[in-house]
């Protein structure tokens, strides 16, 4: 039989490719690998094609847990802007059939904790899965980084929002990825907080820590001690005016974090660093005598009388009205730079402070002096600058937090021409502030010993949201990573590559980074 005539090969061949296409996928061929994602996860496989988010998408809550079905909530207005698509959400335990993005509560490996999640983008659908929700937010700040970049523009962008399709699992190496705002040299208001926290939020951290009082000014509303944020917070470097969140305002501060899974750590710096304090009520000073409230930025001048019973009435009232409003596990006591305070003063007067403190049910953080006391096994040490505090810390079996000045502080200057900050600790350029491991930091304190990392913006010299970006922004998404993603899967080489590509987001955000030449220029 003959019958491979030429026509009947020409037929053979076109159903052949007529039936493929029918029967194969429609969806646009994307990998997975090319996608940004900071911090690096542990794993993503690709699987070559894509799934297309649209306004019929609907996103599936698994069962009736309100904080994921508030998740659900958050991932559909995080989404609205750009898209313009108002998703519904459910909750069910049945899935349709396509076109969902599913979350769901189910249980991984111990390995991925609280904070870790499973991510699979199918061609029809998208599921995160995690042990809590929040794993399941973590992950949801994944999928808004492997969407298309314009996902971040605040108005509605005319495109089609492809997903390359794969897997991703991942999970964070340490559970404190903190970032430290200096609200009292500069007072912040409650709507840039909030921006703040969103920013954070975007980049997995989970602690935001408030230092709300410093020498220059008091800001938050003690209502047994009135005069405290009517007087004290009444100003702040440079004269001007200052300001306070009322109880509200902070419970309002800690609600809008609790819902991107951020922790918020309130500081009462002392017995240094207190004289917007001393200023408001004479009676915390050993002669009586209330100063001049104070607008420069010198540090280390200032001391509650350590001897007076009346300090610990007052220290007392301060914690346990800030402990009633404040849900998270803890509060951070200062303790940094008392240099008008004896030794023999001050170890004494951390000891009640952290009795006062977990007589209020919460535990005890502060800076790295503190670990010249009788700290408690629960306390925890942050280091910032003198490694052997942080060693005795460790060696009173004492956890620790690293913020070290000359990696991690946000208010040092990149170089020598940076406008805003200082640089008593050296200039941080943005490879230096990503380029450290922090079990390697310091001689004698492992893995084990290291709570996480926490990066502080000071703000002697930043006044306003545009500046606190410059100074935050690329270094804290190093650091998020830093904290994220262990440190064999972390390479400064490809991480710049990364970043510059992730740049593309922050501009669309109207983020005011740092955007060096070697960098953002350069071609890798
Ligand atoms: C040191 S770090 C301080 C702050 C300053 C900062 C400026 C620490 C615990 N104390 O009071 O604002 O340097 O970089």
């Amino acid at each position: 039989m003959k019958l491979k005539t030429p026509i009947y090969s020409f037929v053979l061949f076109i159903s052949i490719v007529l039936l493929t296409s029918w029967s194969g996928s429609k969806n646009p061929r994307m990998n997975l690998l090319d996608e940004v994602i900071l911090p690096k996860p542990v794993s993503v496989t690709a699987s070559g094609s894509s799934f297309e988010l649209n306004a019929n998408t609907k996103i599936f809550v698994n069962g009736k847990s309100v904080a994921l079905l508030k998740t659900g909530h958050y991932l559909a207005n995080l989404i609205k802007p750009a898209t313009g698509f108002d998703l519904k959400v459910t909750s069910t335990s049945k899935k349709p059939n396509s076109n969902y993005i599913y979350l769901a509560i189910s249980s991984l490996g111990p390995e991925f904790g609280n904070e870790g999640y499973k991510l699979r983008i199918d061609e029809k659908d998208v599921s995160i899965i995690a042990n809590s929700p929040e794993g399941i937010f973590r992950g949801i700040q994944t999928l808004r980084q492997i969407l298309p970049k314009e996902i971040e523009a605040s108005a509605q962008q005319q495109k089609s929002w492809l997903i390359a399709t794969g897997e991703i699992l991942d999970y964070p190496q340490y559970g404190y990825r903190g970032a430290m705002l200096d609200v009292a040299r500069h007072f912040f208001n409650v709507g840039d907080v909030k921006k703040y926290i969103g920013m954070l939020a975007a980049y997995k951290l989970n602690v935001l820590h408030l230092h709300l009082t410093d020498d220059q000014g008091w800001r938050i509303e003690i209502k047994s001690w009135p005069n405290l944020t009517e007087h004290g917070g009444s100003t702040e470097i440079g004269g001007g005016k200052g300001g306070f969140y009322t109880q509200e305002e902070y419970k309002e501060i800690v609600r809008y974090a609790q819902d991107r899974y951020i922790t918020i750590i309130p500081e009462i710096d002392m017995p240094g660093h207190t004289n917007a304090a001393l200023a408001s009520y004479p009676e915390l000073n050993c002669d009586g005598k209330a100063p001049e409230l104070y607008t420069g930025n010198k540090v280390g001048f200032s001391t509650f009388c350590t001897h007076k019973e009346s300090t610990y009435q007052f220290v007392g009232d301060v914690i346990r009205e800030l402990a009633e409003i404040t849900p998270g596990l803890y509060l951070h006591i200062g303790g940094d730079e008392s240099h008008v305070t004896q030794l023999e003063d001050y170890i004494p007067f951390i000891n009640r402070v952290q009795d006062i403190v977990l007589a209020n049910g919460k535990k005890m953080i502060g800076w790295d002096e503190i670990a010249h006391a009788d700290i408690k096994t629960n306390t925890i040490v942050q280091f910032w600058v003198r490694l052997e505090n942080a060693q005795k810390g460790v060696t009173k079996k004492a956890k620790v937090i690293l913020s070290p000045a000359n990696k991690t502080y946000l208010d040092m200057k990149y170089d020598s021409i940076t406008e805003l900050g200082l640089k008593w600790a050296g200039f941080i350029e943005v490879e230096s502030a990503y380029n450290w491991d922090p079990s390697a930091l310091i001689p004698g304190i492992t893995k084990k010993d290291i709570l996480g990392i926490e990066s502080p913006l000071w703000t002697e010299t930043i006044t306003n949201m545009t500046e606190l970006e410059f100074m935050v922004f690329p270094r804290i998404i190093g650091h998020a990573e830093i904290g994220w993603t262990s440190d064999s899967l972390r390479d400064w080489d490809d991480y710049k590559v990364r970043l510059k590509k992730h740049s593309d987001r922050l501009k669309i955000k109207g983020i005011n980074y740092y955007a060096p030449d070697v960098i953002f220029k350069a071609e890798f």
